[in-house]
């Protein structure tokens, strides 16, 4: 009993950490209860001292799991033939994801409560047998992505290999125009089939203006609703244009939608701060583009280390010069035709001009702030708000 009568009632346990509460009889409790339900003491370990605190194992092989204070054998499914659906081996005891055994390569099956059984997808996959990678998106000022999930900034101009992938007909160049001293994305061109798909944004907009949809050469009307398909039925083009009436301002959206099961998705964006439009693309590449792609998109095969290869197989430890490895240079007028497409030109149509903020060469891009006055950092944040 202590002064003013209180009492310091705590003990020390054998842990010399635990404590817990003096007994009538003097004796330091450090009273625990183990798995089975059973009370005991904590001992020097600092665990419970429990004899019968580990399942034994089921008849399938596996460790019983503790449920409640009892030692449960995993839920038994049946015995083969007649395993459920979800479990397969002779005591139904092994996951099963059929039609999607090996989840595609891209994950794990693995058990579920009840018998069930689902792949768990690697990170950049996704569907019920991880057979649908997810989509790569390129917002905004280029904040990159490769389709294997390396992010990187790049803030050069001109115009550039996004992705190629020649064993699946596909390919997708991009140009960057700067503001300031970051760069966006102005302009994309696609092959689609034989057909040859631009879409360019103007230098000057305003916030219900269009951008430019060519096909082989063809501008297209992007004020109305339209689909058609191009490349021998191989490509599904949908146009939906923009809203930006009663204070609404979605932009443009324009869809090329593969056969194989990849698509690309622009849409635009409009900002007052730039007076300009830019484009925000996404890419969901098919199952068969697996070791199949090159460009700024990385070599797609689950791996992102290995994305940062440039198109002589050189591996980069810079996303500048990687980036750079990409930029396309010549320049042709028979660009953006049908039949026209070049896995090594520019395949732009040649109405589809780059103006100077493509090609400005004095313009120096910023990756930091340091040793920049709050004037641009200000201006920097405000068009970021503004997207
Ligand atoms: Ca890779």
């Amino acid at each position: 009993m202590q002064a003013g009568g209180s009492c310091d009632c705590r003990c020390r346990c054998d842990d010399g950490v635990s404590s817990d509460t003096i007994a009538a009889d003097g004796s330091c409790p450090c009273s625990c209860t183990c798995k089975n339900g059973e009370m005991s003491r904590i001992g020097r370990n600092g665990r419970c001292q429990c004899r019968k605190d580990i399942c034994p194992r089921c008849p399938s092989g596996e460790l019983a799991e503790w449920r409640g204070n009892v030692c449960q054998c995993p839920e038994a499914c049946g015995t083969s033939p007649t395993c459920p659906a979800g479990r397969r081996g002779p005591t139904c005891e092994q996951p099963d994801c059929f039609p999607y055994q090996d989840c595609s390569g891209h994950g794990v099956c693995r058990k579920g409560a009840e018998c069930h059984a689902a792949c768990q997808c690697n990170r950049r996959w996704q569907g019920s047998g991880c057979e649908t990678p997810t989509p790569r998106w390129m917002w905004g000022d280029p904040h990159l992505e490769t389709i294997d999930g390396l992010k990187f900034d790049y803030f050069g101009i001109g115009e550039f290999w996004d992705c190629k992938s020649e064993e699946n007909d596909f390919g997708c160049q991009v140009r960057y125009f700067y503001y300031k001293q970051t760069s966006l994305t102005g302009a994309v061109a696609v092959k689609a089939g034989l057909s040859v798909v631009t879409i360019t944004t103007p230098t000057i907009a305003q916030p219900d203006d269009v951008p430019t949809v060519r096909v082989d050469g063809t501008e297209q009307d992007t004020l109305t609703a339209t689909r058609r398909w191009l490349g021998n039925d191989s490509v599904l083009l949908d146009i939906l244009p923009g809203n930006t009436t009663s204070g609404g301002n979605s932009g443009t959206m324009i869809s090329l939608q593969f056969r194989s099961g990849a698509s690309v998705t622009v849409a635009t964006s409009y900002s007052s701060t730039m007076k300009r439009m830019f484009l925000n693309i996404g890419f969901t590449p098919a199952a068969s583009f697996f070791n199949n792609t090159s460009g700024l998109c990385g070599n797609m095969d689950d791996d992102p280390n290995n994305d940062l290869t440039g198109p002589n197989g050189t591996m980069y430890n810079s996303t500048d010069l990687f980036a750079e490895s990409w930029r396309i240079s010549t320049r042709r007028t028979d660009g953006g035709l049908y039949g026209s497409w070049s896995w090594t030109e520019s395949n732009f149509h040649e109405l589809d001009v780059m103006d100077a903020s493509y090609t400005n060469p004095s313009y120096q891009p910023v990756y930091t702030l340091d040793g920049y006055s709050s004037n641009v950092i200000n201006a920097g944040t405000k068009i970021n708000r503004d997207y």
